[in-house]
């Protein structure tokens, strides 16, 4: 199993507008809700086309937790976020599926408590619907 994990630094990609935004404040309401249980999220799941949970929440000092990611469909995905400061991406990329493969850990660099996109930057896989909300509180 081949992974690669590394960590770009470069231009914020444009976000989508008004339409967004709107989205942007229900997703905010219904975290507000689910964030009370206090539950930290422990493993992702990548599917074709989605992150399961669909909210994945982290205590502040994310620095050295270490996330699991299981990637369960027959081609390669990636996790990014976007909108973190300095316009730094956290970028992960998991080239390879092996059947029955078993997740593998990727410790997260520190990430400043907030409500971030997350999304697989893979050509045509955002816009499939591959998308999550990070909240790091
Ligand atoms: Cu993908």
């Amino acid at each position: 199993m081949g992974i690669e994990t590394r960590t770009l630094a470069g231009p914020r990609p444009s976000r989508r507008g008004r339409a967004r935004r709107g989205l942007a404040v229900s997703l905010l309401l219904a975290l507000v809700a689910t964030a009370c249980s206090n539950s930290s999220t422990d493993l992702v799941v990548m599917a074709d086309f989605s992150f399961t949970p669909a909210v994945i929440q982290l205590p502040a000092d994310t620095g050295g937790v270490t996330l699991m990611i299981d990637n369960v469909a027959g081609q390669p995905h990636d996790f990014t976020v976007e909108g973190l400061p300095d316009d730094v991406l956290v970028h992960l990329l998991l080239f390879e599926y092996t059947e029955g493969a078993e997740a593998v850990p990727y410790v997260l660099p520190e990430l400043p408590a907030g409500v971030y996109d997350v999304y697989c930057s893979l050509p045509g896989h955002r816009e499939a619907g591959m998308t999550a909300t990070l909240v790091v509180s």
